[in-house]
């Protein structure tokens, strides 16, 4: 395993730091006293507009969110705007900073927008898999002692009938015995994009003698740390829509409008998950533990397992425990993937570093729910209804359908009513209007 603990202050590169768990991963970084560096393409702002979507909590531009940073705490993050797709930008980036490590989320990172249509699956491929590769020859010939610490996902495991392990099995055929690579069956050309990855990195370990961990974490939830806590304008984004919310996340959403939880299919679907103070967890527990030369190591990066549908019956509870009446709904699912299975997923290692998780609680769900209340206005409640991308067909014609009208970052409000623990059911948020009660 990874070399010994070394607590000593790092240059840290963190790409994809304008995204939702970037950007609160550079605060925490930097916050625990290491040295970073962040750079983004701001593509995300980018498909934002493409699909009309937006993200529910208003986000700073990075030149301002770093500013606030240094004048609240005196600690420098160094900005850089740049793609991760240009060679040459990546390679400078490398040999200026000289990194001794580098927590690479700077990817597309929906399943969905992958199943939109051949050029969207095949944006996602390219975009991942050429920016991985960029990083790869670039530590290769200017950095290779650094320690990559990539983002992967559960979802390459897929769902298979027996116990999933942390990136390795030992398997005996015919009498011999190997250690391999855990079979994989990723459920979507995104997850795909992330096998793909991890394939190139464990090769690049094998023959560069380079030092990775592979983070193949679960659905994150909870849009608060304690830097991102410190104040407003350091919110990270907090995406609930069809294409870019993840699931818990948009099941709080839509108990806080009062709107159907939308569980695809049987919602047997079992997943794992963390909040997203683990997330930044996790990762500076990887930093500070690095991996050995050569070492390509898997960490399975979730705290708890559950079903879609036991998730749904949570946040009814919780609702339920305020006097607060949410219903579940079974959608058809747009998704080709097993609705009741086998699950057991081993997530030890992190553990074992001194991970010590946040479970989801009501607590969590109330104060999701409240963060929400305080946005309701910005809430598209039409995103949160019907799902708008198919596995079998694409994107149905609505996918993109506010493009044309909305959406920069700041769009026109929308009106919608909030249900919650401090206001009366049915009593409409301040400033919004019964709109959403009129469409139903
Ligand atoms: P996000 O979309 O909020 O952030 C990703 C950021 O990367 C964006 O700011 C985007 O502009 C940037 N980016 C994308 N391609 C780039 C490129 N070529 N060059 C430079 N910047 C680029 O996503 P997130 O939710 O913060 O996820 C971050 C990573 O974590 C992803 O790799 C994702 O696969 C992984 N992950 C996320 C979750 C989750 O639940 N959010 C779960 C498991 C794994
Ligand atoms: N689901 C519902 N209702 C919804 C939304 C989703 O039942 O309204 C179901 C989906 O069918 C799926 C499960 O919830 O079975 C998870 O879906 P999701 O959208 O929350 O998560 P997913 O598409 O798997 O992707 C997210 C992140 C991705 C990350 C992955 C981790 O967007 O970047 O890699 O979670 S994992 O799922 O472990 O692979």
């Amino acid at each position: 395993m990874g070399e010994n603990l070394n607590l000593a202050k790092k240059t840290v590169v963190v790409l994809g730091v304008d995204g939702y768990l970037g950007w609160a991963t550079a605060l925490h970084l930097s916050r625990a006293g290491h040295d970073v560096v962040g750079i983004d393409s701001l593509v995300r702002r980018r498909w934002d507009r493409e699909c009309g979507t937006q993200s529910l909590i208003p986000i700073k531009s990075m030149l301002q969110r770093v500013r606030l940073w240094t004048r609240l705490t005196g600690r420098t993050i160094g900005w850089r705007q740049m793609d991760l797709c240009d060679a040459r930008a990546v390679t400078e980036l490398v040999r200026d900073v000289r990194p001794d490590a580098l927590v690479h989320f700077a990817e597309q990172r929906s399943a969905p927008f992958s199943m939109i249509d051949l050029p969207h699956a095949a944006l996602t491929q390219v975009n991942n898999l050429v920016g991985t590769l960029n990083l790869l020859f670039a530590l290769r010939d200017h950095a290779p002692r650094a320690h990559l610490i990539k983002l992967g996902t559960m979802g390459e495991y897929g769902t298979p009938n027996i116990d999933i392990e942390e990136g390795f099995i030992t398997i005996t055929h015919n009498g011999r015995e190997d250690r391999l690579p855990f079979p994989m069956q990723p459920g979507s050309f995104y997850h795909l994009s992330k096998l793909h990855d991890s394939h190139n990195i464990q090769f690049a370990c094998r023959i560069w003698g380079l030092r990775a961990t592979d983070l193949h974490q679960g659905v994150v939830y909870g849009n608060h740390t304690e830097e991102v806590a410190m104040h407003p304008g350091l919110a990270t984004r907090f995406d609930y829509d069809a294409i870019w919310g993840t699931v818990l996340n948009r099941f709080c959403i839509q108990a806080a409008l009062g709107l159907p939880l939308t569980v695809y299919g049987k919602g047997g679907q079992t997943r794992g998950f963390l909040d997203v103070r683990d997330t930044v967890a996790c990762v500076r527990l990887a930093l500070e533990h690095p991996a050995g030369k050569g070492e390509y190591r898997v960490f399975n990066q979730f705290t708890e397992q559950f079903s879609v549908k036991a998730l749904a019956e949570k946040v009814r509870d919780a609702r339920a425990a305020h006097g607060l009446k949410t219903s579940i709904v079974h959608l058809p699912n747009p998704r080709v993937e097993r609705e009741e299975h086998y699950y057991n997923a081993k997530h030890q290692k992190l553990l074992d570093l001194g991970l010590r998780p946040h479970y989801l609680g009501d607590t969590l769900i109330e104060s999701v729910i409240e963060t929400v209340e305080r946005h309701a206005t910005r809430v598209d409640p039409v995103e949160l209804e019907q799902p708008n991308v198919d596995w079998r067909r694409g994107g149905t014609a609505g996918w993109r359908k506010a493009s044309e009208t909305a959406a920069p970052a700041e769009a026109q409000p929308q009106s919608v009513l909030v249900l919650s623990s401090s206001r009366k059911r049915g009593r409409p948020a301040p400033g919004a209007s019964a709109r959403l009660a009129q469409r139903r």
